[in-house]
């Protein structure tokens, strides 16, 4: 088969985020756009000749273009397999199984996540190494220096993959599995849950509501929750993954999966809802009438872990970033295991794991995962409660009231400001740095403020640091207020505000997050003059 070395111009916008380059559909659809990407994460790889390549996306608008292009590049620099899901399919816990599961030298996996997709929307593409897990930051940085000077890149002459068969075949030397996307995935949740001690809670008549969004989950959680579990059909809604996932925003979070919050808040509400997002690696856990946050769920994950078969031994420690809440520090704390702070990206995670250091790794962004794999896992999160509320017998909102009652709570909240100015963004950063040296000490209210810094990590594994991640506003009471930019949006600015204090008195453990947060609420909006800076008065989304 023969192939073509196509000239090409660097694109200087190409610098991988949080989790990989996430642009327009439009952006991505310019010639060359895609290709000078794929070649440079190639470039920026060793000794992948005739190794195996996963690929696979969330089904997003372009996930079917953009997968032919890579299995003709692939085949062209030299891979000797591809696997690549049905359709182009692949959630990003799915794609971290497979890569695991087969040995395979690495993965690409399509996908901008929660962001919406079609023709106008968004999409994205990351690069995953042989554990699974998303390429460290040297890889990362490696193929944006490739991005910079790439003037070249390799693509067969070859038809298209027919990818709507599952089954075997050839570009060149190259092959191409074509595998189903949900059946190696959903024998891993097998053997780490109790399947039948569910099955039992669902036949005793307990109710639950999945909202797929209309993204990639739909097809997992049919397969598992419905056939394997026997929720009654329809437990799973907006199953049908579409590729502008239904116009919406698939984000699981109090905003965005307003629908599934309706059907929880409402009359006759099911025990149990949940939410994944547009890949499949986030969620969001409802008990009736009753939110876990993100940060509260890997707490209580970590607290009740041995009642999963999977984890019965015991966790080898815990790690979440830094603006997650401390939840799960004292749970650590009481279970006697090391508790790792990272910066924010599911990346930071992988070292630990690794080395054994963490089972269970979990972020304030609705993400939560262990070393199963090596990406969040939204469906697993989802699992993991049934098995906990299978074995407890509580309801969701029992089991979070008997959590706060033994750890205490942290009340915790995370206020967006999306699409802001860039440059009013970055000027709001600098000038609560500017003024670090006067806030500290300073006494605002009731907080005391006891430090300020903007967080940098010294990986623990490979020493490699990672600075500007995010400022820290700390006060003598353990309370803090944190601010970052988000890394993963795709117009201008997303101003994250992240709010944390901790309650001891069960009498106020049922207070709302924003009523027990109110005053650090406002001591963040007065130290950022994020009003003044931005002309905004609101976030757009509270979590
Ligand atoms: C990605 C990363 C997560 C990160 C989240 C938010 O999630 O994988 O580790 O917490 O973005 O990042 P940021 O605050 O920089 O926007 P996903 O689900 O979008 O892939």
């Amino acid at each position: 088969m023969s192939h073509s070395t196509v000239q090409t111009t660097p694109f200087s916008d190409q610098k991988p985020g949080t989790s990989g380059l996430r642009k327009k559909v439009t952006v991505f659809q310019q010639p060359h756009y895609l290709a000078n990407f794929v070649q440079s994460i190639f470039n920026s790889l060793d000794g992948f000749q005739g190794k195996t390549l996963v690929v696979g996306g969330d089904g997003r608008f372009y996930n079917q273009e953009a997968t032919q292009i890579i299995l003709k590049m692939a085949a062209a620099n030299g891979f000797g397999c591809v696997l690549v899901g049905q359709n182009g399919l692949l959630s990003t816990p799915a794609a971290s199984a497979v890569i695991r599961k087969y040995s395979a030298f690495g993965g690409i996996i399509l996908s901008a996540s929660h962001n919406p997709a079609g023709p106008d929307g968004d999409f994205g593409i990351k690069y995953n190494i042989g554990n699974g897990g998303p390429a460290p930051e040297k890889i990362t940085d490696a193929i944006f220096e490739q991005t910079k000077k790439l003037d070249t890149y390799l693509i067969t002459d070859s038809d298209d993959v027919d990818l709507s068969k599952i089954g075997s075949s050839q570009i060149g030397n190259m092959q191409i599995e074509v595998i189903d996307p949900v059946t190696d995935y959903a024998q891993l949740m097998e053997s780490l849950f109790d399947f039948n001690a569910i099955q039992t809670l669902i036949k005793g008549g307990f109710r639950l509501s999945f909202d797929a969004m209309h993204a990639i989950t739909g097809p997992y959680a049919k397969t598992i929750i419905e056939q394997r579990l026997g929720a009654p059909e329809g437990s799973v809604c907006n199953a049908e993954p579409l590729s502008d996932f239904g116009g919406g925003h698939p984000d699981p979070n109090l905003t965005y999966a307003h629908e599934l919050v309706e059907t929880l808040y409402g009359d006759n509400a099911p025990d149990f809802g949940a939410a994944s997002d547009g890949d499949g690696d986030r969620n969001m856990v409802l008990g009736r009438r009753f939110f876990i946050t993100p940060s509260d769920s890997l707490a209580i994950l970590a607290a009740n872990a041995t009642l999963a078969p999977g984890y019965k031994e015991g966790l080898a420690g815990i790690a979440r970033s830094m603006p997650t809440s401390a939840a799960v520090d004292r749970v650590a704390e009481k279970l006697g295991i090391d508790c790792y702070e990272t910066p924010t990206g599911w990346k930071f995670f992988g070292n630990l794991m690794d080395a054994d250091k963490v089972t269970l790794c979990g972020e304030e962004s609705f993400g939560t995962g262990s070393s199963h794999i090596r990406e969040k896992d939204g469906l697993w999160a989802v699992l993991f409660w049934l098995n906990i509320i299978a074995k407890r017998q509580l309801s969701v909102e029992e089991i979070a009231l008997d959590h706060w009652a033994t750890y205490g709570r942290n009340f915790y909240s995370r206020h967006d400001y999306e699409g802001v100015d860039s440059v009013s963004a970055a000027a709001l950063m600098a000038h609560i740095k500017n003024n670090f040296a006067s806030i500290k000490g300073e006494i605002f209210g009731n907080y005391q403020v006891s430090d300020c810094d903007d967080f940098s990590y010294t990986d623990p594994i490979d020493q490699s640091i990672s600075t500007n991640q995010g400022i820290r506003i700390l006060f003598s009471d353990g309370s803090r207020i944190v601010f970052r930019l988000s890394g993963t949006g795709t117009e201008g600015a997303t101003i994250r505000i992240y709010l944390e204090s901790y309650e001891k008195d069960p009498s106020k453990h049922t207070l709302d997050a924003q009523e027990g947060l109110a005053e650090l609420i406002q001591i963040a909006n007065q130290l950022s003059e994020i009003e003044k800076r931005t002309g905004r008065s609101e976030p757009t989304v509270i979590t």
